[in-house]
């Protein structure tokens, strides 16, 4: 069989490719002779096709470069110098798999299905219809990929079906983390029995995640912590290294240990005995090797879950790294000219004739009608992109129009506003808004009935453009957490008192019961079931996959809970303690707080982290820094119960819903003792709804967490001075009180105290702004409104380290009767 295949030395075919369409006649030898030849056919028909998409996606690079130079959009990163190695790894890439890359991927994207070349510009332009940029509906720069999945009914989309793709992300390595969740998902599926029946979420665990990082990226900590974790944890990641020997400017040698990371990874190789997991070396432009090597290397990450890191090496980048800038500044005239000789599509042109699988006036033409296909793209991409922006011209032209007609306004200078706008070729939509609102503003208000109809079309357009660009920062309808219905905590009379933890640990034992979506992992989590015991016994009763340990490592923790969120698992992630959430804080900004934002609510990412916080001991497990997260996670709901049953209450709510959240329970509130709820499983608490904890009517002190217990002290002693205060408890820091319902108390008494034990200006100076300017609170005070923060440097350790860092007893007193005394 393999000699019909004619004039090729045979070791350079990718057999597979062959051999996968043949089914074997045995003692046939014509049928076999036949059956080969149709093979080859098939084979020489499919290479050439890979040509001829290596050639489009060229096209794709140099056209795009030159619509940013010419102006018609702002930035471009393209995939050039990368076409065969991704048509190579995209033959492998089955319905079911993940993609966690970056902005080089575009072939790769080309030939998986997951965008078109008609796509791929609408994104260069900003087009802000997700119809034409379904990645991201413009929100996001060129080359940033995403695919759906769950759809606005809340329903998981058929992902085992799917060729999926987390959302891309600029900032370098941010894909790592997540992609160990995905691979880390399968192994779950695979090995959890009662995973099996989620058929439309994976096929046994066979899906294998496909990363992509840049060789100067492998520098980053992101990378080795995630491959560390693959190697413990055996999942079927395949990561691919192109190494094009720069990151930007500057060169391997200055990024990688030996100037080679499958060299500097050496240890990290699996062998007989041990985990680990396989490395594979080829080379960026060796089309067969590159099919022969992908192939064995995807095959056993698939098979076995051992994860693969493929080193491809001596790729290129024919237009230097993006539209900022060129690559002359720092590439010598060798480099550049061995980039010439190894460009990838080059090469596969050689091999393509030098085995006879087609002529040189076939590949010209496949060449000719390349430069077609990616012009047509590129065409109805603008056309596109522009229609509704010439229809805006022209609706405002005509308001322009109206106002010439009736003469009245400064007609110079609407006619002036009128030719720049009609002239201008690429009109942008600020352009409009910025006429508009020109025209308007010159004019006093209700001046004519031309302009009303000016100020009209001003506002509606605005509003027009909202949408496009100022919505999906969370979720909305059935996969919001604010639609969860709020059903109350019921008591029996004779209620268990139990300790906080106590709580938490009957909570998770019955959600484990009935939840088998659920994953809880971390630091100590498993054998000893939390530092604070929440799951203690619960490893032993529900399996060692369902409640595990992790090793030390939050930001591939974050990383984990991401990936398997984003494949329709519940992970509850935990970070031991608040302050270790800086660990892990980038992936959750980067990543889950803007994937609404930036897949136009698309893709779903509905982790929820699990960490405990505010005061407890010394500099680095007394933290509270609200503000940091409050700041950096908008798009991310965060939760600070002030005790375990508001806990539970808030899990509950969260695992209803599809949406990201942090959970922060109070670290000195474990052992108190609380009522148990008799409906513990189905009891929520909803979202943005502060509690009334205690009426009063001379001040209002609003805070959250342990800080309530230090208030709830204070208030007795200003009770015995015939204080009255009324204490609020906010639940929730984000959303932050959704119905305005604090300045209704403040309309009451008139003083209003934040109390939070964060540095001064953060998690208060957030309160306060909401209330006094969203709920417009500085109209009801009778004096100025305060806030009670912790000191501005980290909590001193002990007793009295506590006393003196954060607000105590006596500091709320002395607020408080100030504030009275005013
Ligand atoms: C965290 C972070 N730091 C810096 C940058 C700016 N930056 C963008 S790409 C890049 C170089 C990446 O090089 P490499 O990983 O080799 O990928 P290549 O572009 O060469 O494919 C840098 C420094 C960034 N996006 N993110
Ligand atoms: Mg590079």
């Amino acid at each position: 069989m393999r000699k019909s295949t004619g004039h090729l030395p045979i070791h350079q075919f990718p057999l597979h490719l062959c051999f996968n369409q043949v089914s074997m006649i045995e003692n046939n030898e014509l049928a076999m002779n036949m059956q080969s030849q149709l093979s080859f056919e098939q084979f020489r028909k499919e290479v050439l096709s890979d040509f001829r998409l290596a050639c489009i996606s060229r096209e794709v690079s140099l056209l795009g470069r030159r619509e940013v130079l010419t102006g018609k959009a702002k930035f471009g990163i393209f995939g050039d110098g990368k076409e065969i190695a991704q048509i190579a790894m995209a033959k492998y890439f089955k319905p079911g798999d993940f993609r966690s890359g970056y902005y080089r991927d575009q072939t790769f994207a080309f030939a998986s299905g997951i965008a078109t070349v008609e796509q791929f510009f609408s994104q260069l332009y900003a087009d802000p219809d997700i119809n034409h940029d379904p990645f991201s509906a413009g929100r996001q720069m060129n080359s940033h990929f995403s695919t759906s999945n769950i759809d606005m009914e809340g329903n998981w989309l058929n992902l085992a079906s799917m060729k999926n793709s987390a959302a891309d992300m600029a900032p370098t390595a941010a894909q790592m983390p997540r992609a160990l969740g995905l691979a880390y998902a399968s192994k779950l599926f695979r090995e959890v029995p009662e995973l099996q029946q989620y058929e439309h979420l994976s096929r046994n665990g066979n899906e294998v995640c496909f990363a992509t990082i840049g060789d100067a990226s492998t520098s980053e900590g992101h990378f080795w912590e995630t491959m560390n974790a693959a190697g413990v944890l055996q999942v079927p990641l395949v990561v691919f290294v192109w190494d094009d020997g720069y990151g930007i400017s500057v060169p391997k040698k200055y990024q990688t240990t030996k100037g080679s990371i499958s060299t500097a990874l050496e240890g990290f190789r699996k062998t007989e005995n041990t985990n680990g997991f396989e490395i594979y070396n080829v080379k960026g432009w060796d089309y067969a090797g590159l099919c022969e090597t992908f192939e064995e290397g995807i095959r056993k990450a698939r098979e076995t879950h051992v994860p693969v890191l493929f080193h491809v090496e001596e790729i290129t980048q024919p237009q230097g790294h993006s539209t900022s800038g060129s690559h002359e500044r720092y590439k010598s005239r060798e480099r550049l000219a061995w980039e010439k000789d190894f460009d990838c599509n080059r090469k596969m042109r050689q091999w393509l004739l030098e085995n006879a699988l087609a002529d040189d006036a076939a590949l010209q033409q496949i060449e000719a009608e390349a430069k077609v296909i990616a012009q047509e793209g590129r065409k109805n991409a603008w056309d596109k992109y522009i229609a509704p922006i010439k229809d805006q011209v022209q609706l405002f032209l005509e308001r322009c129009q109206a106002i010439l007609d009736e003469g009245r306004g400064d007609v110079a200078y609407v006619s002036q506003l009128m030719q720049e706008i009609a002239a201008n070729r690429e009109p942008q939509r600020r352009d409009i808004l910025k006429s508009a609102f020109g025209i308007i503003f010159r004019h006093p208000r209700n001046f004519s009935g031309a302009l009303d109809e000016m100020q009209l079309y001003y506002d509606n357009l605005l509003l027009q453009e909202k949408e496009n660009y100022n919505t999906f920062l969370h979720a909305t309808g059935a996969n919001s957490a604010l639609e969860v219905p709020e059903v109350p905590a019921e008591y029996a009379e004779d209620a268990q008192m139990l300790n906080g933890y106590e709580i938490l640990n009957k909570y998770f034992d019955q959600l484990f019961s009935y939840h088998p979506l659920v994953f809880a992992f971390g630091e100590d989590v498993g054998k000893i079931g939390d530092v604070n015991q929440g799951f203690a016994g619960l490893q032993q009763k529900h399996g060692k996959e369902r409640i595990s340990d992790t090793g030390i490592r939050e930001l591939t923790i974050m990383g984990q809970g991401i990936g398997m969120a984003l494949r329709g698992l519940r992970p509850i992630a935990e970070i031991q303690y608040l302050d270790y959430m800086l660990y892990g804080l980038q992936p959750l900004s980067d990543d889950v707080a803007s994937l609404q934002y930036r897949t136009k609510g698309t893709q779903f990412c509905p982790i929820i982290v699990r960490t405990r916080g505010h005061r407890l001991e010394g500099i680095w497990h007394s933290g509270s820094p609200m503000g940091m997260i409050i700041n950096s996670l908008r798009g991310i709901h965060i939760c600070v119960p002030r005790n375990m049953v508001q806990a539970a209450g808030m899990y509950n709510t969260l695992l209803q819903a599809h949406e990201p959240a942090i959970v922060i329970e109070s670290l000195n509130g474990y052992r108190l003792k609380e009522r148990l709820p008799e409906n513990l499983k189905e009891f929520t608490v909803p979202l943005g709804i502060p509690e009334v904890l205690h009426e009063g009517s001379d001040i209002t002190i609003v805070s959250y967490g342990s800080t309530l217990r230090i208030i709830e002290e204070a208030m007795q002693i200003l009770d015995q001075q015939g204080i009255s205060c009324e204490l609020i408890d906010v639940q929730t820091l984000l959303p932050f009180d959704i119905h305005h319902s604090i300045v209704e108390s403040l309309k009451k008494t008139n003083r209003i105290l934040f109390v939070d034990e964060d540095v001064p200006g953060s998690g208060t100076a957030f309160m306060f702004q909401h209330v006094m300017e969203k709920q417009g609170g500085y109209r009801y005070l009778d004096v100025a409104p305060r806030t009670l923060a912790a000191q501005p440097h980290r909590p001193a350790y002990g007793t009295d380290g506590d006393y003196f860092s954060k607000p105590n007893v006596e500091d709320v007193v002395k607020v408080v009767l100030e504030m009275i005394r005013e």
